[in-house]
This record gives structure tokens, sequence and C-alpha cells, in this order.
């Protein structure tokens, strides 16, 4: 067994993938997704992530462009060449420079697959996760009211755990009525993407009313000194997406009652590493997380579903089936849930996932080859 392993080469691509259906949140309508890849080699063994960033910075400040550009001048050749021992090592070398968490978690987790090939083992294994499958909801972007109860009608028949409906101003309490009387009974939750503020607070309190397991995510991306007002004015429990990149803002968004679930993308925070501390301190908090997604496609998705098999991953992630999103994926797995249940991809050791190189050179907008 080496007790290093050293980064032979790197290879950073930008992907382009056509989504299925449009998907419209608060902040707009996408219709692809773009997002960098990266492969790291070591010897004959690859490892690989995606990043979460987009064209556009409508959801966090981060794009394709200043990630790929991070990556290209700053990260890679800081790494490629250089021996690790473990991905701790790895995540405290980049640590010191400030934000590009989304660049960042793309290193991190290609390395965390890479290691756990290596050693021989399921990534789930390593980060300490206990199950072997996931629970999972959907998150059905804004339509028409018809169109949406037909969407969840479908996802409630598919047996998802878990309905989240994207909301934004003007579009949310008659929603609500509709979805709510025709499901009385179903685990139903909103995400605003930051569409309101604490001027909205006489219409959020509305939100009671509907029995939501939580609220995602209601106020600005960089503010939980209000989502902290909120909370204390709401029943419903808050749960922070965007405001959550790191595990010292978590620990401050709690200590200051700005929510009480978290939802927890590796891609946002900077990789596993600091994943697993947020979830740590969820827990000694006693604050359930659970895992988002950015429409990943099957690299990004099975690097969730591994993160999601942690003890502190209460609540039904957003890891639904691939299918939902795109025609074909980058890996040869399909990762399709049953009854609401992911299974952790096992095709072998890391992610378990299997990178289909022939559709991956014809969605690839560029390759970039580092060492
Ligand atoms: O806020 O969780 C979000 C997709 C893009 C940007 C932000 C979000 C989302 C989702 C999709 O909700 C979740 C998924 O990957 O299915
Ligand atoms: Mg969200």
């Amino acid at each position: 067994m080496p007790s290093a392993i050293t980064i032979d080469s790197a290879e950073l691509r930008l992907v382009e993938l056509p989504l299925l259906t449009p998907f419209k949140i608060a902040t707009g309508t996408q219709t692809r997704k773009v997002f960098p890849l990266l492969i790291l080699r070591s010897g004959g063994v690859e490892g690989y992530a995606e990043g979460v960033s987009d064209v556009l910075p409508d959801y966090l400040p981060e794009t394709n462009v200043t990630s790929m550009l991070m990556l290209r001048e700053v990260f890679l050749p800081q790494i490629v060449g250089q021996s690790f021992d473990t991905p701790w090592q790895l995540e405290r070398l980049m640590r010191p420079w400030r934000d590009h968490q989304m660049a960042k978690a793309c290193v991190e987790m290609a390395f965390w697959d890479l290691w756990a090939k290596v050693l021989g083992q399921p990534l789930r294994a390593l980060l300490g996760g206990t199950k072997t499958e996931v629970e999972v909801g959907v998150s059905l972007g804004i339509k028409e009211i018809p169109a949406t109860l037909n969407d969840v009608a479908a996802h409630v028949q598919q047996g998802y755990r878990r309905i989240k409906l994207k909301v934004m101003r003007g579009h949310d309490l008659r929603l609500l009525d509709a979805v709510r009387a025709r499901f009385p009974d179903v685990h139903l939750t909103v995400d605003a993407n930051c569409a309101y503020t604490l001027a909205d607070l006489p219409l959020l309190r509305r939100f009671d009313a509907y029995g939501l397991d939580y609220v995602e995510q209601p106020l600005a991306w960089n503010d939980y000194v209000d989502h902290a007002v909120l909370q204390r004015a709401l029943a419903t429990p808050v749960c922070l997406d965007e405001c959550i990149r790191s595990s010292a803002e978590c620990r401050k968004a709690l200590a200051m009652g700005a929510g009480q679930v978290v939802n927890i993308k590796v891609g946002r925070v900077g990789g596993h590493v600091e994943a697993r501390r947020i979830h740590d301190i969820c827990q000694a908090w006693d604050v359930p997380v659970w895992c988002g997604g950015m429409l990943e496609a099957g690299i990004g998705r099975a690097h969730n579903i591994h993160l999601s098999t942690l003890e502190g991953f209460s609540k039904p992630g957003d890891t639904s089936s691939a299918s939902r999103y795109f025609e074909r994926d980058i890996v040869v797995e399909r990762l399709e849930t049953e009854n609401g249940i992911m299974p952790v991809p096992s095709a072998g050791p890391g992610i378990g996932v299997t990178l289909d190189y022939d559709y991956l050179e014809a969605v690839s907008a560029s390759v970039e080859r580092f060492g």
C-alpha cells in the first residue's frame, strides 16, 4: 500500500449537457447544465469530481469562469506532481486561499475518489457513512399550478419521500393551497432561493399554515442575521442552503438561531472534509441535515449519494434519479431511485461509477491537461 498518492496529471473539462425540461427557480431558468469536470490521475487510477458552479453568479458568486480560472491558475499548478497522504492534507493546503469553495471542492472531491480507489474502498466507508442506500425527495421547478400538481402526483406515485416546491414572490400561497388541498399528508417543503426579505414577514408567516417540513433559504444568500429574526417569527423550521458555505458560518448561524435544518451540498462548501465538519456541528446542535443537489450529472450525483450515507443525514436528500434531468449521463451506470430509495453506486471502489468517455468527449466544450 502506498504511503502517499502522487498526482501525476490532471484533466479539466467544461461539460455541457442539455436538460430534458427547463428548470425554473426564483433567480432564473436553466435549460442546460454547464459544469467543470476534473480528472486526477495517479499511476493507472483516476479520481473524478464535478463542480457545482454555473454560467452566471445567480446562486452564489462563483461561476464556471471563476472556477475554471482558479483551477487552472492556482489549484492545479499547486497540486500536480505533488504527493498527498490523505484528503485532509490536500484540504489544508487550499484552506488559506479565500473563498472559491466550488473550485476547491472539485480538487478535494476528485482526490477523495482517487484515494478511495487506491485503498480499494467505497467512498462512503472512508467518509464514515453507514448506509448502503439513502432516502430521497425531489425538487420541482416552477411551472403553472396545474402542471406542478401533475408533477407532484407523478413523484408521489413514484415513492419520493418528500416534495420540495420552488417558490418565488407572487408564486407561493396559491400554489401551496392547491398542493395541500390535493396532497394533505405528503412531506412538503418550499425553496425560495433568496426571493424574500424581512418586509415579506406577514406573508412568510402564512407558510406556517401548510405543515411544511421546512422553508429553505427564504432570505438573502449572505444574511443569517435576518434569517434569525425570521426564524423567531415562524413556527416552520428555516433550512439554510446558500447561507452555509463553511463550518464557521454554520456554527455562527446555528448559534444565532438562523435556522433549524441545514442543506449540505459538498460542492458548495469546498469538499467532503468541510461537509463532514458541518454535519458534525449540526449533530452537536441536534440540527438535522440533508444532502442538496445542483442538478448534477453522474459524477457529482455519486459523490452526493456517498456523502448522504452519514448518520446525520436524517432527512431525504435532493439526489433523485438522474433520468429526471438528462437523457444520457456522462457515467455508464444509471443512478435511479426506486420507491424513493437511491442505492449507493458500487460499480467499483471510490464513487462507484464509471465515466462514459465517448459521451464525455461529445459533450465537452473544452479540455485542458496539466502535468
Ligand atoms: O437551491 O437547492 C437549490 C438547483 C439549482 C440551484 C439551486 C438549487 C437547485 C435544486 C435542485 O433545488 C436539486 C437537484 O439537484 O435536484
Ligand atoms: Mg436550495
